[in-house]
């Protein structure tokens, strides 16, 4: 179990380290504003039918995701009730399977005519790397085991985090900024907990402490906020980019009555401020 876990942290660490080096940055606009849903994923079984709709692009990417799934029985829409949805990544040849972060129920939402919320994607999908959706509709329709796509965000980000005493890992996901500017920057995350990476719960009563510095100057900008909880499983603050280069956030999270992250070396993301 251990060893199997370790395995597949080393796995996603290899895939986020590519992940770091964004050289060709691509839009992914998060203003909630434009939230304009986009159809992303269908899973078909008989006369049952499970869309993904997705506001964060159109098509499911790396990282965070803001989705919408509609349910259909003989071409009529569910107006009601509740959606659940799994999703598990098959490994070919390296025999692991991991999941990724999901809401435990997704509940309707009648002024979107959807049953609404997030799901984290670790991975893209590739020829040996292969995403399989499970849903369900109340504990009564399923659809299970359809393969669907996942696109590589280059600029999501994650960190991962391990309490070894605990046996736990924390993830960590960058919901913005994923395009930093100079000045001020809105600074959310999304905090999930998972003991064995198949499955992950969202946290929402962590207290965390952002730092933001400039290595090569040693600066220190001001202005920042800590991010607090504001619902949805996003904690949002602000952080102050107040001149151009590297730029590095750390976030110190407290948590069930103990520090979470490393002490000395919280997780960090790294910015290129233009
Ligand atoms: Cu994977």
């Amino acid at each position: 179990m251990y060893i199997k876990l370790v395995s597949i942290i080393l796995l996603l660490s290899s895939f986020l380290l590519i992940s770091c080096s964004d050289d060709n940055p691509q839009n992914q606009g998060n203003d909630p504003s434009q939230d304009t849903y986009l159809r992303v994923a269908v899973a078909e079984s008989g006369n049952l039918r499970f869309e993904i709709w997705s506001a964060s692009g159109d098509s499911l990417m790396t990282g965070y995701n803001k989705v919408g799934f509609k349910v259909f029985e003989n071409e009529v829409q569910k107006t009601g009730g509740y959606v659940k949805f799994i999703a598990k990544m098959y490994h070919t040849g390296a025999n692991n399977l991991h999941g990724t972060p999901v809401l435990p129920q997704y509940d309707y939402n009648p002024a979107l005519g959807m049953f609404t919320g997030n799901v984290i994607m670790l991975m893209p999908g590739d020829t040996s790397s292969t995403w399989y959706g499970f849903y369900n509709y109340n504990d009564q329709l399923y659809v299970d085991s359809v393969i669907f796509d996942v696109g590589w965000n280059q600029l999501a980000r994650f960190k991962i985090f391990v309490d070894l005493s605990a046996g736990l890992s924390y993830l960590l996901t960058l919901i913005s900024p994923l395009e930093p500017v100079r000045g001020m920057n809105d600074f959310k995350v999304i905090l999930h907990e998972s003991y064995d990476f198949i499955s992950f719960t969202q946290l929402e009563t962590a207290t965390m402490f952002g730092r933001t510095w400039q290595d090569s100057l040693n600066h220190y900008s001001t202005g920042n906020t800590n991010p607090v909880y504001t619902g949805e499983g996003i904690y949002s603050g602000r952080v102050n980019f107040d001149m151009a280069g590297r730029w590095k956030v750390s976030d110190s999270i407290y948590y069930n009555n103990k520090w979470i992250t490393p002490m000395g070396d919280p997780p960090a993301f790294v910015f290129f401020v233009p």
